[in-house]
């Protein structure tokens, strides 16, 4: 008797298990690239999960590192085997070294043909992911694929937070499954789990004897203080006690961008970029410095605060310290930022108020700068950019909202220094992997997890063109990002640093030929303008921030940069 084909099984498969799981632990979207797998997954197994096809796998990567970072749950991207996988490694550098929990997928090779390097697209994705994630594992049995979900979820919530990378042989990953086998519900951590050391009470009952003879302590805050839940608690301890605080690049929004005690954020560029001591009258009166959640790879180094007369140290991170040769503080509290920051608030009940160090100086001068009202001929300038966002963003987000994204570039320490951030990760860039091109994805990110919001993006015409095939993605998702491209026809940074090393710019190795940004935008669907004025530019942003669609506006820029001020570049 001959048998007519019914189709394909519709049994459950190890790519429905994948998915559920994945539903379990909050995953709501997967961003990626589909590869042959197609004919083993269809991303509609599991009911609640969508699929968002970019245009390139880093950008599925950084997408899903900033939906988990915005969002606290962990986060998940896709990839095929071999060149869509060494793609999707860019965005798993970003999640490491920007700590983010994000679930990184990819297809593999038949599980009979696994000859890395022989077998057609098959590398050992494996290996190759390993070193940069927290938990890299290739599926061996299609039942087991549930397990794999939970235990990259534990690794990838655990600090420092990161990546977990499962490679999925694609007839592994069509196979029918046995759902009779029990499995516990996911658990996920409510937030990431850290270490806590023993008698961590003791190290933070000296944190507060050091704190209580402080004459100006300085709050130092980075993203792990975030992550931990810590904010309000820090600024309610900032605020009784008038400590200033300062933050990392990421970090910036733990208090909101105008309150008194938001010394701001910091970077090794902005002595040069303010032409001001700025380093100097944020840290030199400083005496102590307690750092919460401080992670070196935010690129906020031990030598920026060590301006100025001693100071005495206090770390406190859910982490051992990783980089005892560069930052070995005198009290070492290894704990939850949260269960610190509440403990001290409690030892330090009756202690009066400090007196915060003043910085007026240095307020005068940003104030002075960002208002610069001239004109200039040959573009504008990346501070009267930033102020003029600012003022838009003001106006269009509601209290304690709106997102300023940043690529890197330049720009980007602008953005760190003046940029409004009104919520934690209200300011975004990656600061441990700035790859360029980080933008469009990170922007795609923020708005998909604060939908109402105002997303501003600003990004320079490196970068920008670097990853700018994504343009067709906002488009197609609607998404109303309004972009900045800050257009210098270079890689200013770059050349920044060949007069820095040389003293001169050698243009072969960093100068562009003119993009019509504005067309490139139409192109891809996205309605643009262009602005050279700091007025067009607020006309421009004011129009793109009501559309309720993806906007792209060009600024012509220059930077008028003396290499002088860099010093505290130099470790
Ligand atoms: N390749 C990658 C993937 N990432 C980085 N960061 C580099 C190379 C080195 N950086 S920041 C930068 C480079 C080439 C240039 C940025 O140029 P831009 O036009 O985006 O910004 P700007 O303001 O410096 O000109
Ligand atoms: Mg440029």
């Amino acid at each position: 008797m001959s048998r007519v084909s019914t189709g394909p099984s519709t049994n459950p498969t190890t790519a429905h298990a994948l998915l559920r799981r994945l539903h379990d632990h909050g995953v709501r979207t997967v961003f990626g690239v589909v590869g042959r797998e197609a004919a083993s997954i269809l991303f509609d197994e599991a009911e609640g999960i969508d699929f968002v096809l970019t245009r390139h796998e880093f950008t599925a990567g950084v997408a899903a590192d900033v939906l988990a970072r915005i969002s606290g749950r962990p986060q998940a991207c896709w990839a095929t085997l071999g060149p869509g996988m060494t793609n999707l490694s860019t965005g798993v550098a970003t999640s490491v070294l920007d700590r983010s929990p994000v679930i990184a997928l990819a297809a593999q090779s038949e599980s009979h043909d696994i000859f890395p390097n022989d077998t057609h697209q098959c590398l050992d994705s494996v290996s190759i992911m390993r070193p940069m994630t927290k938990y890299a594992v290739e599926l061996q049995r299609p039942d087991e694929v549930t397990d794999l979900v939970d235990s990259a979820v534990a690794a990838a919530m655990t600090e420092p937070v990161g990546p977990s990378f499962i490679s999925l042989p694609v007839d592994l990953l069509g196979s029918e499954i046995d759902t009779s086998l029990p499995h516990p519900g996911a658990r996920t951590p409510a937030k990431p789990l850290g270490v806590v050391e023993d008698g961590w009470q003791e190290a933070a009952g000296k944190a507060a004897e050091l704190l209580k003879a402080a004459q100006h302590p300085v709050l130092v805050v980075g993203a792990a203080a975030i992550r931990s839940g810590a904010v309000p608690a820090i600024r309610a301890l900032a605020e009784r006690l008038r400590l200033p605080v300062i933050t990392t690049y990421i970090a910036k929004g733990v208090l909101p961008h105008g309150h008194e005690l938001n010394y701001g954020a910091v970077t090794g560029y902005m002595d040069g970029i303010l032409s001001f001591p700025a380093l100097e009258t944020l840290f030199g009166p400083a005496d102590l410095i307690l750092t919460l959640g401080y992670d070196y790879a935010e690129d906020l180094r031990p030598s920026m605060w060590r301006h100025g007369g001693e100071k005495t140290t206090v770390r406190v991170s859910p982490t051992a310290n990783p980089i005892p040769r560069v930052y070995r503080p005198d009290v070492d509290v290894v704990t939850d930022v949260l269960a610190f920051v509440e403990h001290l608030d409690g030892q330090t009940a009756g202690l009066a108020a400090k007196t915060p160090h003043d910085i007026t100086p240095l307020r005068e001068r940003i104030a002075e700068f960002l208002a610069d009202p001239r004109h200039y001929d040959d573009g504008l300038r990346v501070h009267q950019v930033i102020d003029a966002m600012n003022t838009v963003m003001a106006e269009t987000a509601a209290e304690g909202e709106g997102t300023i994204v940043s690529d890197i570039g330049f720009f980007r320490h602008y953005g760190v220094l003046f940029a409004r951030a009104d919520q934690p990760f209200g300011f975004l860039t990656s600061a441990g992997c700035s790859s360029f091109g980080y933008g469009i994805p990170a922007a795609m990110g923020a708005q998909l997890a604060r939908p109402g919001q105002p997303t501003f993006l600003i990004a320079g015409d490196g970068g920008f063109h670097s990853n700018s095939a994504d343009l067709e993605t906002i488009a197609r998702l609607n998404l109303p990002i309004v972009t900045v491209v800050v257009n210098n026809d270079a890689n200013g940074l770059i050349e920044l640093y060949q007069n820095m090393g040389h003293h001169r710019s050698h243009d072969p190795a960093v100068k562009f030929t003119g993009v019509d940004f504005t067309a490139l935008a139409r192109a891809n669907g996205v309605e643009a303008a262009r602005a050279a004025s700091r007025e067009e530019l607020v006309a421009a942003l004011r129009k793109g921030a009501g559309l309720g669609r993806p906007f792209l506006i060009e600024v012509p820029v220059n930077y008028d940069f003396q290499t002088g001020g860099f010093g505290a570049l130099s470790i």
